[in-house]
């Protein structure tokens, strides 16, 4: 897949979205700001993950930040922008407080849809969250991964502390969140944080030949996939994303059509025809 085939889909202040062969691309772009997010920026990347998820052919969202920056660092992403953070949350144009990342979170892991994230750079705080909940992490080997809530008045007590125990366990999760320190890709890596670890130069070419590898898989498969790994997670709504692809199934049997095509003409289904398979 070649990096100049990228269209854009629609041009945002905060974000760029772009589409090519069965892939979308969201890139916070406020590499000025460690591409830290304020709520115009996740409502941004909310409307596009929105589009991708409805885009019947796309299977695979990478996330990424834009970069490197003037003075030559990178950044996936250093979390909500503290400079409109006020007391009651972050405050966007129209004056209202809201976390509304939370949101984004919740939308990227039960899409039906692969989401991998490209970290070339700090991802911290919020921006550490957002690569955890994304489904698979391609790190560049300049990655610095982190939480920073306690050293600055915040914590994310949901997918930010609950999913990190369950990727990298218990203890690590605890030294994590306890003691702020930042972590090499090398150490994310070793601790099942990420999957991989490339040059920095190869980080989208190496994004785009996994997100190859599994456009050639099956769609459906790795739909009900996605939702069986979220189902052990995610209490109620993950049995009810397993259980809605589960109805999608049965909808497309002939079952199911015999059921529905029955109750239409107003005769009784010939159920005799379907087995009980023990
Ligand atoms: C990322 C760091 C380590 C990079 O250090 P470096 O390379 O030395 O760069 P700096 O000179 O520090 O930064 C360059 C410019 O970028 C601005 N900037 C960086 N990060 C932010 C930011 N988060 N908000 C606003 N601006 C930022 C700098 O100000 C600087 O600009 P100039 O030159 O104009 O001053 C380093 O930058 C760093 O530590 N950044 C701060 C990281 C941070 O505190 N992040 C916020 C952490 N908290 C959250 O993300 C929580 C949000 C959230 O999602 C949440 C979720 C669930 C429940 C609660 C919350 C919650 O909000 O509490």
């Amino acid at each position: 897949m070649s990096f100049t085939n990228w269209q854009e889909v629609k041009t945002y202040s905060d974000i760029l979205y772009h589409k090519a062969d069965g892939v979308a691309k969201v890139t916070i772009n406020r590499p000025e700001k460690r591409n830290a997010f304020r709520p115009e920026t996740v409502s941004q990347m909310f409307e596009a993950f929105c589009d991708a998820r409805e885009d019947q052919s796309i299977g695979v969202v990478l996330l990424t930040g834009a970069g490197p920056h003037t003075d030559g660092k990178y950044a996936f992403c250093a979390g909500g922008d503290q400079s409109v953070r006020g007391p009651m949350g972050y405050v966007g144009g129209d004056g209202v407080p809201r976390l509304n990342v939370l949101d984004l979170q919740k939308l990227i892991r039960s899409m039906p849809k692969v989401v991998i994230a490209l970290v070339a750079g700090y991802a911290i705080g919020g921006g550490h969250v957002l690569q955890l909940v994304c489904d698979l992490t391609i790190a560049a080997d300049n990655g610095i991964f982190g939480q920073i809530g306690p050293k600055m008045g915040s914590f994310d007590g949901g997918f930010g502390s609950s999913y990190l125990a369950r990727i990298v366990g218990q203890k690590k999760a605890r030294e994590i969140w306890y003691l702020c320190r930042q972590y090499s890709a090398q150490q994310a890596l070793d601790m099942g944080l990420i999957n991989t670890v490339v040059p920095v130069a190869d980080l989208e070419a190496e994004g785009l030949k996994w997100a190859g590898e599994i456009m050639q898989n099956s769609p459906l498969a790795i739909r009900c996939l996605k939702s069986g790994f979220n189902a052990d997670v995610d209490g109620q709504s993950g049995i009810q994303e397993l259980a809605g692809n589960a109805t999608l199934l049965y909808y497309m049997s002939d079952e199911a059509k015999e059921f529905h095509r029955a109750q239409r003409e107003k005769r009784k289904p010939d159920a005799r025809k379907f087995p009980w398979l023990p």
